[in-house]
């Protein structure tokens, strides 16, 4: 525990009148589509997939040309209809569209909750970082249980 003991007092900083600008990203050389699902296997009980899949570290899933721009259309279509918070590393992106309308504003995310039976699109500029990395769903429960998927960005 501390005690802080402070005298005098200060003007309150101003609140900035807007907020930085945000670059439109150029329009996308390709269109990806993820289905996030859940299903039984044999042996593991519950498993959470993208396209169908669950996460094998061995296996690329997503190929990806270093300094292209890509639409990511995330489509939640668990039967369960749980909602999940997609999460993509290394390269920001912005929402485009939900379920089909223009997103309200732009904005610099990494993460986007795209809700049960919902569909994101998402545009990303893969700009500066070759190598492999993953995207997975941020509820820790389903991204360990196989709700992710490795991308490799290479010229
Ligand atoms: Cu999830």
């Amino acid at each position: 525990m501390a005690t802080v003991a402070y005298s005098g007092s200060i003007s309150p900083l101003p609140l900035p009148e807007r907020l930085l600008s945000v670059e439109a990203l150029p329009e996308p050389q390709t269109l990806r589509r993820f289905e996030l699902s859940m299903g039984m296997a044999p042996g593991k009980g519950m498993v959470f997939l993208i396209n169908g899949k669950a996460f094998d570290s061995e296996r690329i899933d997503t190929q990806v040309k270093l300094n292209a721009v890509e639409d990511w259309e995330v489509a939640n279509v668990d039967p369960d209809m749980m909602d999940h918070p997609f999460h993509l590393h290394v390269n920001p992106f912005q929402v485009i569209e939900h379920n089909g309308k223009p997103a309200p504003y732009p904005a610099w995310k990494d993460t986007v909750l795209v809700p049960a039976g919902e569909t994101v699109r998402l545009r990303a500029h893969f700009s500066d970082f070759p190598g492999k990395s993953v995207y997975h769903c941020h509820l820790l429960g389903h991204e360990d249980l196989g709700m992710m998927g490795t991308v490799k960005i290479a010229s």
